[in-house]
Parts: C-alpha cells; structure tokens; sequence
C-alpha cells in the first residue's frame, strides 16, 4: 500500500489551485454591483435570497471568463472530446463548489462577513439542482467535476428538467410528495443558448424511395417537430482552468404543424401542442432502477440524444465539413447506462438517410464512438420497449435496430451455428407475447466498449449478464470501479477534517487523494486521535442542530451515529437495518441493564412513488421511530431518525458526523454503491457485505478496519439455487418471529393493528427476495462488534482514521483517468490563464 498506486498519479496533469483571482475588497465591490445593477436592490433591503443570487453573479463573471479561455483553446487546439451522455445530473448546489474550485471560499467568507452577512445562511438559499435519482446521477456529476479538473475536453448531454426529483414531506410518517422546483425564482448559473437550439422530430411514417443509383432510400416524414433549447451550465475545474460545460435540453412547441389550426382560428387549440411540446422536458421521472416503460419517458431519451447528436455533428462540420472520416478521432460518446441508447441508431440513421454513407461504413463510425456503461444486474431495470411504441414513435429507428439485429445474427450464426437459443438470448428483439427490444443488447452490439462499475458487478456482467458477447468480443467488457469528487465529498463537506489534513499533510490531497495514506502514520498518535474525534464530535453536534430543526427531536450526541442514506429499495435493505433496530429495542424491554454504546439510527432515503412497499418500509421506519424515541425505558440508549427530503444538500450535512456506515444490499445486487466511499473516506465505519465497491473498500482499509458480514454472492446464488424458504428462519428464531410478530400487533401504531403488516408479509412465505431473514444473525452479530469497537476509544479512532486515509482509490479523478486510458483515449487540453 506504500508504493505510489496508479490512483496517485490520476490527477497529475490537473492544476493546482491558484492564488484567487480576486481579492475580498475586489469580491465585495463584485457582489454589491450586482446586487444593484442585477438585482436592482442594496445592502439594507436585501434578503439572503438576493445576497445569494449576487453572490453567485459575481462567481460567475469568473467561471464565464474561465469557459471562454476553455472553449477557445478546445476549438483551436481542435480537441478530441468525450460526450457524457445521460438522463440524470444530480449536481446539487454549485456556488460552495464552484468558489471552492476557484479558491475563493475564504475570500468570499471574508467579504461577506465584512458585508454583515454569513456566508452559510447565503449558500443554504440555493436550491438543490437535484436532476437525477440517485448513484447514477451523482455520478454523472462527479465525473464532470473531476473531468474539468483533470483538464479533459468534455461536455456533459442530458435533459432540463422543469421538476427535479420530488420534495419529500413526512405526514404521520408517511412520504408525500412534492413537486420540485428548482428554478422557480431564476438560476443564476445556467446560459440559455438559443443561438444552438436544435429541432427534434416524432411520429410519422417512413417512405420507401428508390435513388438515382438505384439504391432504396428511406426517408422519415415526421408526424411532429418539437425544439430543443439548450442550456449551459458551467462546470469548473478544481483550480479554475478549465470551465467545461453541461449542456442541458429544454423541449419547446416548433410552431410549425400549428399554423393551419392557428389561422382557422383555433388560437386555443393550438396551444394543446404547445403544452404536449413542453411536457417533454417538465420533469423527471422518479423511478430509481425499475423501467416503467412509459412512452414520454422514451420521447425525453431520444429527445435529449438526438438534440445532443445534431449538436456534436454541427461542431464537428464546423471544423471538418462533409469529410466523416475523422469523426472518430474528435467524438467519443459515453452512454450512462441504456437510457441514451437510442442515440445508436440515431447516429445510424443521420449517416445512413441523410449523410447517405454505405451502411457498413456508417456501422464502423458508429461502433467507434459509443461507450456503454452498465449500473444494474435488477432484471426490472433493465431497459425493454415495445417494439409496437418505438414504431410509433420513431418508425425509422424500428427498422434500423431491425437491420442492426439481423446483420448481427449473422455474425452469431457464424460463431455457433444452428444455436437457436444462443440467438435468442442475443438478440436485439426479444419475441415474447409482445415483441420487445432489449437496450442492453443495442447497446452491447452498438458499442466498442462496455463497462460496469466495480470488480465485483463487472465480474457478473461478464458471467450472468452478458456471457455470450464476452466470448464473441473479448475484450470489450471491462471494468471501471466508480468514484467520488473528494472536492465536494471531503473538502466542502467537511472543512475542519480537511483543514487538519492540510495541517498534516499539505493542501495537495484534492488532486492526488492518494496522499491521504500519509495519515496512516498518525492512526495511532494519541493526539491526532484526538484531533480527529474532536472533528467528528463537532460534525456530530452540528447534524444534531439540523435534527432538531428538521424533526424537533434532540439526539444525543455521544451515541453512535449510524447512518443508512441511499433510495428506498428491498434491495439496499433499510428493512434489515429496522429489524435490527427492533431487536435492540426487545432486548432493552426485556434486559434493562442490556449493555450497548447509547446509539442514534439515522436514514435518508427516498421511495419511488409507485413502490408500494418502499413507501411501506418508510412507514415503519417513522412509526418505530416515534414509539421509540418517546420511550423513557429505551430513549437513553436507542434512537431512531428519519429525516425528510434525503437529498445531496443533506448528504453533506450527514456524510461528515457518520460514524458508522450501513452498507447492506444483499450481495450481488448494488453495482458499486457510492455512498459507501463518501462516508468512508469522511472517517465512517463500514457495516456492510461483500457487494460492489464494499469489497474494494474492504481491500483498501483493510479487515481490521471494517465489519463485514453475510452470505457472499456465491453463497447467495447457492441458497436460492437449494430453495430459500425464509419461513424456517421465522419458525427458527425466536428473535425473528418476535419482531416480525411485533410488527403486525399496534404496539407501533396505536389503535391500527396490522398498519406494518405488509413490512412482515413481504419477508415471509416465498417472500424476502433479498435474504433479510438469512442475513439477520450475521448482521446483527457484526453490530455487536462495532458496539464493542467503539466503546474502546483509541480503537475506533485508529479505524475511523485509516478509513479516511485509506479511501485514495476511491476519487473519481482515478475512474476518470481508467476511462481516459481504457475507452476514451483523450488527451488534457491545458487552458492558460
Ligand atoms: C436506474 C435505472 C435503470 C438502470 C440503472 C439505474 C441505476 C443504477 N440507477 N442508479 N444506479 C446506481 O448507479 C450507481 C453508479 O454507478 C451505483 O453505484 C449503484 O450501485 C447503482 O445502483
């Protein structure tokens, strides 16, 4: 672990930060104009909504003046760029990260606070940009920061969504949702672009015509055409040299099919398609990792790929016109799992129809430029849409997947002949009651590299997902363990550990996390210790305050903060972490001198609002809660909060005053998890399996310092390969029974016996899909050992520092260097000041 790892290197053409490009005299005078001249108010009337505002304004005429240095050195430098296309950005707030990035923070705390204001009420104005659900959208976002800091020409493709992610209110337990509006009074970060607006067309038919050369030709007569607005949002690099963009689609009514309608007077009528043009972009769709095959939610992916394709092919013809044999060389496409993948045989169709290339020429340009990563093995995740809607809506799209699917079998027949049910199981179209076609098998075949996100779930992509493509194309599928911004994760969240970092070890550790290791030398330095403790205590009192803000209820802040925050769902298991909860809570009744470490369980998560059972699950949580921090017997020793709206905003109130780190899917089913890093390497301990990227964690930290626990994936499939029966277990454990007995009785929710009875039945008879009742002993045993760590002081010190000292792998400036050097082979661009 001493010798320099490739993770060190990762960051190494990045730039260090700079001396600031303002100084606080120059700051305060920037954000005062504008709170004049932008905002058209002054110092004494202004609230900290305008002080926000102004604030970024004057942040932002640096990030503009750092975007057209960028753009003009990519454009003469004629760059090679990646194109990071993906339905979800969950950005979160941009102005603490963009002024960390420009080394401006303290500066702008210092101006601010000369101006009478505190910099912390200013940034909590911000809403969150929260454009995505969850680990695939905060990815997206951590690898655009970490590709501006790296100096990598890159434009992030995605959607403007109106409604972001909903607003999650807890009524008598239950969520609520509400409708997100992240823009409502103005974005001071985003550009429109309407110089770039794009058109889009849908519906219609395809015309069979026969050329001069006597080639077929097909074109498309759309039955409607919707405009694309683009909007750009900057994305600064850490050190402020290169600002590259996010370049976000608005859909808006063309106008063009209006004018008939229009002119009969029908002025009213013709704002229906208005409205139906704009409902394209209004707002995400809040499912995390289950397809619900909706058709506006096919319309948004090839709308926000096919506006973004124009754009790329507008900017390649700037600089190469018709000449498409370099377009390889200067395009590489990135696809954030099979939501874009229709963006395949869309480029098909531009180079097939319209720039009338010779389709196998046409297929080599395509199968150069896309990228596939994969994020889920859930089979209700993976993408399939009838075969009957992409007809309807994008006719010309059916038939070209049809001919890449036919030359494909081709090729399978050639490598096994006769296999029907090779070709089957391969094929693009899959021929159940209802025709369906498989974006996964589009995207394999379509692209030249395919990758999954941890050894781990890489591993199984290649055995279970995709065996078949894996022995007829070697050496396309691969791996490339997630990472995290430290910027954000670590320096922003968590500014008194960064700034005893920087004591100990300099300030270079953003660039090159692998540094951190140099901590490991003061795991067992009792002052240090006590630095570092004294860190985590401050962040503890300080989520304690937002607790009570956000629930009324006061923890106790020498407990053990455990904390569970990702989605909602049976397979990250949240319900494991309650029954445990409610083991604790029987064993206190029971044995009131019961000996544990007092400690307070704490979750995030939202529940997609069509799962039933998630929301159920969120329902128990808050009713378990409430029974038990109302209860004198217990309350000293166990509490239980769950606190609403779990968002990225929140995460970095949370990540920080972590001591433990719930990371407990059923092995085999969380790709990587990402949560997992941002805790660990914020000097939380890992409770968690042998999934995802808990098992290079695992091998970083080391065994002492983590608690792993339950059936391994092999151990998995075994069992459900002999026929898991979570009844035995029920039936077995007397612990068990009684807690799930517990839950069908009042005792939780007065006077509504069997409100949690859904919570029992979903883990009993051919239920419990996810191996709760197999994995329970296991976990609740590994709990025992963190209840024992932690009351040994220097123990737990010694583990939480090594966690954050261990964690260097885990940046995303080190995913982005693999992507660089095993798919996207780009080059830096070095922007000069
Ligand atoms: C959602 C819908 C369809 C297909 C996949 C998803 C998906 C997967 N959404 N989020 N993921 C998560 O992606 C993260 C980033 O790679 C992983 O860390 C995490 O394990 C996935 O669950």
């Amino acid at each position: 672990k001493t010798k320099k790892s490739k993770a060190s290197q990762a960051a190494s053409t990045a730039a260090a930060p700079e001396t600031p490009k303002l100084d606080k005299g120059e700051l305060k005078a920037a954000i005062v104009r504008h709170l004049h001249c932008t905002l058209g108010t002054d110092e004494n009337k202004a609230n900290n909504h305008a002080w926000w505002k102004a604030t970024c304004a004057a942040i932002q005429e640096l990030v503009l003046e750092g975007l057209r240095k960028t753009q003009k050195s990519h454009y003469f430098n004629d760059t090679r760029a990646v194109h990071y296309f993906s339905a979800e950005f969950l950005m979160g707030r941009l102005l603490s990260n963009n002024m960390h990035n420009l080394n401006l923070f303290e500066t702008a705390n210092d101006a601010l606070t000369e101006l009478g204001i505190s910099l912390t009420d200013v940034l909590e104005e911000e809403p969150d940009m929260a454009l995505g659900n969850g680990g695939l959208g905060r990815l997206a976002a951590c690898f655009i920061d970490s590709l501006a800091t790296m100096e990598m020409p890159a434009i992030g493709y995605g959607i403007h969504y109106e409604h972001g992610l909903f607003r999650q209110e807890i009524k008598n337990g239950a969520q609520i949702e509400r409708p997100d509006s992240w823009r409502d009074y103005g974005n001071p970060w985003e550009i429109c672009r309407p110089e770039s607006i794009q058109e889009v067309s849908l519906y219609g038919y395809v015309e069979t015509k026969y050329g001069d050369n006597g080639r077929i030709q097909k074109e498309w007569h759309p039955g409607s055409i919707v405009k694309g607005v683009p909007w750009d949002i900057p994305v600064v690099g850490y050190g402020g040299k290169t600002v590259n963009v996010l370049r976000l689609w608005q859909s808006q009514s063309s106008g063009y099919f209006n004018w008939d309608v229009f002119n009969a007077g029908g002025y009213v009528d013709a704002q229906v398609e208005n409205v139906q043009a704009e409902t394209i972009s209004k707002v995400l769709y809040p499912n995390d990792e289950t397809e619900a095959g909706k058709e506006l939610r096919l319309i948004q992916q090839y709308f926000f790929c096919a506006c973004s394709l124009k754009d790329i092919i507008r900017r390649y013809k700037r600089a190469h016109g018709d000449d498409w044999s370099r377009f390889t060389d200067q395009v590489v496409i990135q696809l954030n799992d099979t939501h874009p993948a229709i963006a395949i045989p869309e480029l098909m169709r531009i180079l097939v129809d319209r720039a009338e290339l010779d389709w196998d020429k046409a297929w080599q340009i395509c199968t150069k430029t896309f990228a596939y990563t994969n994020h889920t093995l859930l089979p209700e995740a993976l993408e399939k849409w009838p075969a009957r809607m992409l007809e309807k809506i994008l006719p010309r799209h059916l038939e070209i997947i049809y001919e890449i699917n036919h030359r494909f079998m081709a090729e399978v027949e050639k490598k096994w002949p006769g296999d029907n049910a090779i070709k089957s199981k391969l094929s693009i179209i899959e021929e159940s009651s209802e025709k369906m076609v498989r974006m996964g098998n589009l995207s394999v075949i379509g692209s030249f590299r395919v990758n999954g996100v941890a050894e781990i779930h890489s591993m199984l992509v290649k055995k279970n997902l995709f065996p078949e493509f894996d022995q007829l194309w070697p050496e396309k599928l691969t791996n490339v363990t997630n990472g995290i911004t430290p910027r954000r994760w670590l320096k922003a969240c968590n500014p008194a550990l960064s700034a005893l970092i920087d004591k100990k070890i300099g300030d270079q550790w953003p660039l090159n996390l692998s540094q951190l290791t140099e901590l490991a030398v003061y795991a067992d330095n009792k002052t240090f210790q006590k630095q570092f403790m004294k860190v985590k205590q401050d962040n503890k009192v300080a989520l304690a305050q937002t607790i009570k803000e956000l629930t009324g209820l006061t923890v106790n802040t020498d407990a053990i903060f455990d904390i569970q925050i990702k989605r909602l769902h049976e397979y990250k298991r949240q319900h494991l972490n309650l029954l445990h909860i409610l083991a604790l809570y029987r064993r206190l009744l029971e044995n009131p001198s019961y000996d544990m470490h007092p400690r307070v369980f704490i979750f995030g998560a939202k529940a997609a609002p069509g799962y039933t059972l998630a929301k159920d699950i969120i329902f128990a949580i808050n009713k378990v809660a409430e029974k038990i921090n109302n209860d004198p017997r217990v309350n000293t020793k166990l509490q239980v909060v769950f606190l609403p709206n779990y968002r990225v905003s929140l995460a970095e109130k949370m990540i920080p005053a972590a001591d433990v780190s719930e990371q407990i899917s059923t092995a085999g089913k969380e790709a990587s998890g990402t949560g997992n890093m941002k805790l660990a390497l914020n000097g939380a301990v890992t409770v968690g399996t042998l999934d995802g990227a808990n098992i290079e964690i695992a091998e970083e930290v080391g065994d002492d310092n983590i608690f792993i626990f339950g059936l391994t994936v092999d151990e998995v499939a075994e069992l459900k390969r002999k026929g898991y029966s979570p009844d035995d277990y029920y039936y077995k454990n007397a612990e068990i029974k009684a807690i799930l007995d517990w839950l069908e009785t009042d005792y939780f929710t007065p006077g509504k016996p069997g409100a949690l009875a859904s919570v029992k039945h979903s883990l009993l008879s051919g239920g419990d899909p996810y191996l709760c009742l197999a994995d329970f002993d296991s976990y609740s045993a590994a709990q025992e050992q963190v209840d024992a760590a932690y009351r040994d002081k220097t123990r737990w010190a010694k583990m939480a520092i090594m966690n954050t000292a261990m964690m260097g792998k885990f940046t995303s400036d080190r995913s982005i260097k693999d992507y660089v050097d095993r798919v996207w082979n780009l080059t830096a661009c070095i922007v000069e000041n």
